[in-house]
């Protein structure tokens, strides 16, 4: 029998659930216990069902009630005598806080790990503590095209454990950041970033860092080259020792509106920081739509032989031109932006998705939260509609699952981590168009069980709650000599699907979804890490922080 809680804890006033995990009978007393006075609340189980997403009978435990801030845990006495030699007859959870700022450290975190994955500049000690490290990735840039030497691209973040720089992800997470700025502009952290202090939110000082690398990634015509990375993954080798030759890869579509849409966006942030930097956003965001404009079709973007990195392959470039479109008419008022991205919604791509191939459900953050006499009301439903429907799909998931994820099983893939935190932001987009708090109520819950609240009662982030996972696949992490991971690195999670060696080994075929997850630096299908999943999870923890 376990008992599973959010690590870190609950809200005051939210609901408070924990999951109990076992075949019972529960015969005995469970109390939640507060421990700085010992008292003790009994609380009764409500039985569950056995639940296909963890291979688990979860149970609940609702102490929604108490509502008094301080650290607690949950224990179980059975009150039978042990029928066999070693049988525990005492359980308990972690401890936990009831705080109204319980996730605020945690949403800090999640978003000071941008400067941790800065490329091209010396990480110092007096930002980066033990983290420390020398500029990385200096060299020059040859051009996949046409062999030509380029002076050094340097900037932007590290995508991920590898130190490839790609630039649909990149614009993503950017965005993520870009957004929770616009939408929780009060509840963004102060940082210690080089940057910090000069008057612009650190969010947006960290936020440039990856702008100005990604206008460095468009080409004179506009468009924007899909990638920059060597030619295959380093070794584990700190950044610095990653010297192999760093390669422009060709353009694609995806990138070329990615781009737009998140300089567009950026534009209408800094104007009133930065008239000048603002005014070269607004300029590449033009001419990359210019390019788009004049080229309808898909360009799309394969590795070429001998090219091992990420591929970030995306066979629809609809849903970013969408994206586009949106913002495009946010900052030039353009007709036919208007026109394109009306025909575009029109259609059945995905509206609510916020990953890096999916991108629907950014054109939709940037409809729904516009000034209410931007869009035309037909388009602003559209989006609003879409939202409203998948929230409810989701919110029936949740009331379903044993752990109250709301996340479809098919949300088991390769990073989804990213799915449970992009449900959990569909949920909240549903809240604030209905005003209906069950929604945001739910979305809560997939944060839970990021904190810890699941089959294998570990922590998706870093130095959050007692047992976060350590091991990330994250080269500086696996070959710098300071034992713990920087804090506030998300897992890429759980994937029904394992492609590593080691979490092949380690999770035989047929285990719940829930439950392929292996916490070692090898596990790169499970276990890595990504600038836009922790981007897309600060977004959500903006809200709760
Ligand atoms: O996040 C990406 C995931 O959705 C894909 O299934 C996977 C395989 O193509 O790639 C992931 O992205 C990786 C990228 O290709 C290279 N850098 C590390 C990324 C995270 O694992
Ligand atoms: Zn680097």
């Amino acid at each position: 029998m376990k008992i599973h809680v959010d690590q870190l804890g609950y809200r005051p006033e939210d609901a408070k659930v924990a999951i109990v995990e076992g075949i019972g009978p529960f015969e005995g007393t469970f109390s939640l216990v507060n421990e700085s006075d010992s008292t003790k609340v009994e609380l009764s189980l409500i039985l569950g069902s056995s639940d296909f997403y963890s291979g688990d009978v979860a149970h609940r435990l609702d102490f929604s009630h108490i509502k008094t801030p301080g650290s607690y845990f949950i224990e179980y006495y059975d009150c039978n005598p042990p029928t066999e030699p070693g049988q525990e007859t005492y359980f308990r959870s972690d401890s936990f806080e009831i705080s109204e700022t319980v996730f605020r450290k945690a949403f800090e975190d999640l978003v000071h790990m941008f400067y941790f994955m800065r490329c091209g500049c010396a990480l110092t000690a007096k930002y980066a503590g033990v983290y420390h490290h020398a500029a990385c990735h200096t060299g020059k840039t040859l051009r996949y095209t046409d062999n030509a030497l380029l002076p050094p691209m340097t900037g932007g973040w590290h995508d991920a454990g590898d130190y490839g720089r790609y630039t649909t992800p990149g614009a993503v997470a950017a965005a993520h950041l870009l957004y929770t700025f616009e939408l929780f502009s009060d509840k963004c952290p102060t940082l210690v970033i080089p940057e910090s202090g000069n008057g612009v939110p650190d969010i947006l000082n960290e936020c440039r860092y990856e702008l100005e690398w990604l206008l460095k990634m468009q080409a004179p015509d506009g468009s924007a080259y899909h990638k920059l990375t060597t030619e295959r993954f380093a070794g584990f080798v700190m950044p610095e020792e990653d010297t192999d030759q760093m390669i422009l890869y060709p353009i694609s579509s995806m990138a070329t509106a990615d781009l737009a849409a998140v300089a567009a966006l950026a534009s209408r942030i800094y104007r009133r920081y930065d008239a000048a930097f603002a005014a070269r956003l607004s300029a590449a965001a033009l001419s990359a739509r210019e390019f788009l404009y004049a080229h309808p079709d898909l360009i799309d973007f394969r590795n070429p032989p001998g090219n091992y990195t990420g591929g970030y392959w995306d066979k629809d470039d609809r849903d970013e031109r969408m994206w586009m479109y949106a913002e495009l008419y946010r900052l030039s008022g353009n007709a036919r932006d208007l026109a394109e991205l009306t025909k575009l919604a029109g259609t059945d791509i995905n509206k609510t998705a916020l990953g890096w191939g999916q991108v629907g459900g950014l054109a939709g953050l940037s409809v729904l939260f516009a000034p209410s006499d931007t869009f035309p009301d037909e388009l602003f439903h559209i989006f609003a509609d879409a939202f409203r429907k998948r929230a409810d799909e989701l919110m029936e998931i949740g009331s379903q699952n044993g752990y109250r994820l709301a996340m479809p099983l098919e949300g088991f893939v390769w990073g989804s981590n990213m799915v449970v935190m992009d449900c959990a932001m569909t949920l909240l987009v549903a809240s604030f168009l209905t005003g209906n708090p069950a929604y945001a109520s739910a979305a809560e819950e997939n944060v839970h069980y990021l904190l810890g609240r699941n089959p294998l009662n570990r922590s998706y982030i870093t130095g959050q709650g007692a047992h976060a996972f350590r091991n990330p696949h994250n080269r500086p992490t696996a070959s710098d000599d300071v034992e713990d991971p920087f804090p506030g690195l998300v897992s890429g999670g759980p994937s029904a699907r394992v492609y590593d060696e080691p979490a092949k080994a380690a999770i035989p075929e047929g285990t719940a979804p829930m439950r392929c997850h292996l916490d070692d630096v090898g596990s790169f299908s499970t276990n890595e890490i990504a600038i836009y999943w922790n981007s897309i999870t600060a977004l959500v923890f903006a809200y709760f922080a």
